[in-house]
């Protein structure tokens, strides 16, 4: 979730702005026009998400931490697993409830935060190194395409995947990451993964439309991002609305930008001129929202084999336990 943080040299900008705009090429002209997700995530971009996953409308992050609270002794007894790594670990705020049981009575064990952000990553692992004496921290910079090897023994490996970013997926992302998973874990190895689930319709788009607005600047601030990032004139954010839509058919919300007057703007970068109408819409996300079985279903088919699965007391969110 950062793909677009602030960067710390020339080269790695000029990289960004290149991916920036194989995005843009890849999905602009697209009918409707889209753009992955990961382009959210500049430093406003995550100081906007975590102020989300506290809004009283956006009840997943809460969730997640409920089962979690409930479930990690439960889980680590189930897995054994000595060494714990985690895609999209970002500040780890969740894990810490893992942690804690896993290094129960001072047992040694090995924590590996897998980020794309390697500022954010560092941070982490500075911080819970000094929080967590016997825990062997090794971070690691990895996208959600690409799996470094693992350390630790077979058998004793458990890979979090958490916060329904496994709904940000495309179908075929999804197939692809959950390939990547099992390629990545070795028989007696094990998957915790967090899945928002499917629930009413307008709660589902309460809680990516709030009251107070946090998710439309959200959505918003990825105009500004691509304004910063590559040479475009034309490229306004008054000229867009917020937008939330349950799609029940591909059981998804659907966060859009709506042109509210004729949009014509000019990437001078990659030569292009870009043009939506008044009233059309660019879409900036997909939230998938999942049934229980069907989630269990799939993993199955990718070689995952579900051993548990938990919600939290209101039925929300789950994670789902799944063994190599
Ligand atoms: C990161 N991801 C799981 C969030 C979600 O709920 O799909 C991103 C988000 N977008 C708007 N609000 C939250």
């Amino acid at each position: 979730r950062s793909a677009a943080r602030p960067m710390t040299s020339t080269q790695e900008q000029t990289d960004q702005r290149h991916e920036l705009e194989e995005d843009l090429r890849e999905g602009f002209w697209a009918d409707p026009p889209t753009l992955p997700p990961r382009w959210f995530y500049d430093e406003r971009g995550s100081r906007l998400f975590d102020r989300i996953t506290s809004l009283p409308e956006y009840y997943p992050t809460r969730a997640e931490r409920e089962i979690l609270q409930q479930r990690s002794a439960q889980i680590l007894e189930v897995t054994g697993a000595r060494s714990v790594h985690e895609l999209g670990a970002g500040t780890s705020a969740k894990t810490r409830v893992l942690l804690d049981e896993l290094t129960a009575g001072g047992r040694p064990a090995t924590y590996a935060p897998l980020d794309i952000s390697s500022e954010v990553l560092l941070e982490t692992a500075e911080q819970l190194q000094s929080e967590y004496p016997t825990l062997a921290v090794e971070p690691a910079v990895a996208d959600f395409h690409h799996l470094p090897p693992l350390a630790g023994a077979d058998g004793e490996r458990l890979l979090l995947f958490l916060g329904g970013t496994i709904g940000n997926f495309t179908e075929d992302e999804r197939a692809g990451f959950l390939r990547m998973v099992r390629a990545a874990l070795a028989p007696g190895d094990h998957f915790l993964l967090g899945a928002d689930l499917v629930k009413d319709a307008a709660r589902l788009v309460a809680a990516y439309d709030d009251e107070v607005g946090v998710t439309a600047e959200f959505n918003l601030n990825l105009i500004d991002v691509i304004d910063r990032m590559t040479p475009v004139t034309g490229l306004r954010r008054e000229d867009f609305e917020h937008e939330a839509v349950w799609d029940d058919e591909a059981s998804r919300i659907e966060m859009r930008l709506r042109a509210v007057r004729d949009v014509e703007a000019d990437f001078t970068g990659i030569g292009r001129t870009w043009q939506l109408a008044k009233g059309e819409h660019l879409r900036t996300e997909i939230s998938r929202k999942f049934d229980p079985g069907e989630l269990r279903d799939e993993l199955a088919g990718h070689g995952l084999q579900p051993v548990a699965g938990w919600t939290d007391e209101a039925g929300d969110f789950s994670l789902t336990l799944a063994r190599v």
